[in-house]
This record gives C-alpha cells, structure tokens and sequence, in this order.
C-alpha cells in the first residue's frame, strides 16, 4: 500500500469538489438501461463514503505475485505471425465477404448495373453499411471509368483501393506512446474494456513502456478482480480501490502513483455499467475533470470500445457517446466472432474517428495496431 490517510484525503478533497461542479441532470442515455439495472445501486457510493469504507489501494506488481510467470507461461498462446492472426480472426468475415467477391469477379464478364448491384449486396451483407457502400460503388464507378477498366476481374484492385483509403488511421494515432499519457477506456458493458486494458497493457510494454493500470470500474468486485488478474498477466503495476469506492478518487490516485514512478502510459478501465446512464456519464465527467486538473501535461486519449458482433449497434453506441466526451479512437473487439467485420471499414467512415487497435481474440496477444493495408488484405483473402 503506497498511499496513506493523507492522501487519501486529498483525493476525496479533489474528488468532492469535481463533484460540485458537475451538473447532475438525467440525459437520455438509453443504451445502458440493462434489466438488472436496479440490483446494484446501493454499490455505488460517493466520495464522502470512500472515507467510511477505507478503500485500501492495492499496489500489484510483479515482485508481489510470484504466480506471474506461471500465469504468463500457462496462458502464453502458441506464437502465430500478426498478419497470421488477423487473417484467422478475418475468417468469418472473409467466408461471408470473399466467397461473394469471388463469384463476383469471376461470374462478370462485363461492369453492368447488374454487377454493381450485386456488390452492393455483399458489402452491406458485410456490414458495411448502406451510405459507405454507396459511397464506394460510385468511388469505384468513377475510377473504373477513369482507368477505362472493363472486366470485373480488374475491379478487384480498384475496390481493395477504395476500401483502404476508407480507413484513416495514421502513425500519428499513437503519438500517444511517445509522451506521457493516460488512455481512458470507455464503453458499454460486455464490449471488452477491462480485456483490451489487459492486452494493451502487454502490447506497450513490449515496446519498453513503463505502463500502470487504474481500475476505475469499482461497481463490481469482479471487475476489480478482473484488471488485477489482467495486470499479473501482462506483468505491470494496478492501482485499485475497493468495490464501491470513488472511481474518480483511483484515478487521482493513480495519477500520482504514475508521477511518482516516472509511468508512461497509465491506462484506466472503466466501468460501463452503473444504475442509469446518467451516473454512467457524470462518473466519466468526473474522471475526465480529475485528469485535466491533476494531470494537464499529460497526452490525453480517450478509446470507445466497441463489440464489432453487436454490428449497426456499435455505432449509435459510438455516437451516443461522442456527445459526452471527447473520443480519439476505436476499438473494435471480437472481430474474430463476426462475419460482419465489413463495420470496421462502416464506423471510421461514418463517425470519422480512427479505428485505432482490433480484437481478434481473447488471448494477451489478440489485440493488433489497425493496418488499413493488412485488413484489406485478409478481407480479399490474399495470404
Ligand atoms: N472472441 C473475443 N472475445 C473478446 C475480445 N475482446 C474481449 N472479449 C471477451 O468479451 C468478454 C467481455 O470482455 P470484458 O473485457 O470483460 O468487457 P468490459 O467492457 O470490461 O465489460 P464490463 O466490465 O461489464 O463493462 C470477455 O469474455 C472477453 O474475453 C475479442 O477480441 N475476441
Ligand atoms: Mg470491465
């Protein structure tokens, strides 16, 4: 435990007068009523109960779990190549996409309205959703008229083209592992915030980054419990309080623990259920407000999480959340469990945000960087 009655009192100090500046109107923010909603609200408490419940940071680092190799070793997946791993993760989208290409390219002789209209079914059966695919046909029609390209089997590379310049993602969307930062996770509950903490946490260290976790999810006890197993794993510090505690107060402290020890990225779960939405939302406003006080310096980066398997779902979740924080990257999680990955190309375009990271797995290793090129690639069944 590095943190004394002190400084704990500090953060509810912060945190209490955050709190007085955050309107705390209802807003309609219907995504998170789930019916089970009602169970938990006496878990969430305020900042004044932090203090009654003496919320016990836990420090865990590798030094205090000697179970971490163990961990690591039982859990480690077989070593597979990223492209290798991606192109598996593809394979539902791909047996639902390519097999359509395939016909496509090779049944056409010629570029009719025939021909377009039935792209236009595969890429919307993708996911791809009605105003992209659009925007595409009439993208490709363009080009195919500017390249005087009359086979079908020649529009293939004109459409893998268009489909790559869809996607935005620039080598400038990571600036944020070359300062100081902190990476606020965001989502709704179930999209896969607390896993993508974990496998992000393992990614950056790779690269040589001193990375801390907060778990700022303190609805659920397992939640907690979750991050810590997570943090073992990928064998990096947490920062945790007790069920029920003050999540803006472990952001606090999380932050001057990361001062402390000179952490490059702090990364912050957080929760995506609470009673109602407006909780939800005002708990986020907290955090954010804690972070922008406590830590001005630092490169903020704040990533909506999103089920690519909930589909159409996943974007009105994006833009519901766009209205109530600054969002600066996608990702998009259990690719590998949809055929309908074509969302991935459908919520860049649509939301202009960067898909920034993709989860093709559950595995430490199943959380690749988003290459616009490599998708592409996997997507037209080239190996
Ligand atoms: N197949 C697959 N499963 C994933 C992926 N990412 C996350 N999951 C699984 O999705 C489930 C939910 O993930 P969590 O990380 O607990 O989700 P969360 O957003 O933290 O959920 P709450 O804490 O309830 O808000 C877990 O069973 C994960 O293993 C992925 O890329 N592929
Ligand atoms: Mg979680």
């Amino acid at each position: 435990m590095i943190f004394g009655r002190k400084k704990k009192k500090e953060a509810e100090e912060a945190v209490e007068n955050i709190e007085k500046t955050i309107d705390t109107e209802d807003s309609s923010f219907d995504l998170f009523k789930s019916s089970d909603d009602t169970d938990n609200t006496a878990k969430v408490e305020t900042a004044e109960d932090v203090a009654e419940n003496e919320t016990a940071e836990a420090e865990v680092t590798e030094a205090e779990n000697p179970d971490t190799a163990e961990v690591t070793e039982e859990e480690a997946p077989k070593k597979e190549g990223v492209f290798k791993r991606l192109f598996k993760g593809l394979s539902k989208t791909r047996n639902n996409i390519s097999e359509g290409f395939s016909s496509l390219f090779s049944g056409f002789s010629e570029l009719d309205d025939d021909f377009y209209e039935e792209l236009e079914e595969i890429l919307i059966m993708a996911d791809i959703g009605v105003n992209t695919t659009e925007d595409i046909i009439e993208e490709l029609q363009s080009r195919t008229k500017e390249n005087k390209v009359k086979t079908a089997e020649e529009c293939r590379e004109l459409l893998k083209n268009i489909i790559v310049e869809k996607m935005m993602v620039t080598e400038n969307d990571y600036a944020y592992e070359r300062e100081k930062s902190v990476v606020l996770m965001v989502g709704v509950n179930g999209a896969g915030k607390t896993t993508t903490v974990g496998k992000l946490a393992s990614k950056l260290k790779a690269k040589g980054l001193k990375v801390t976790m907060a778990a700022a999810d303190t609805f659920r006890a397992a939640a907690i419990d979750q991050l810590v197993v997570w943090s073992k794993r990928a064998g990096v510090d947490i920062i945790a309080g007790q069920e029920g505690s003050d999540p803006a107060s472990v952001i606090f402290d999380s932050i001057s623990s990361a001062k402390a020890k000179n952490t490059d990225v702090l990364l912050c779960d957080t929760a995506g259920r609470l009673q109602n939405k407006s909780n939800l939302m005002k708990e986020l406003g907290k955090i954010n407000k804690i972070i922008d006080r406590e830590y001005p310096e630092a490169h903020k980066e704040t990533l909506i999480v999103l089920d690519a398997t909930t589909g159409q779902n996943a974007l009105s979740q994006a833009r519901e959340f766009k209205t109530v924080t600054d969002i600066s990257g996608i990702v998009l999680t259990k690719l590998d469990g949809t055929a309908k990955g074509g969302i991935v190309i459908a919520i860049q375009a649509e939301l202009n945000i960067p898909v920034k990271y993709i989860g093709v797995g559950e595995g430490i290793d199943d959380l690749q960087e988003f290459d616009p090129e490599s998708f592409a690639k996997a997507l037209f069944a080239e190996e």
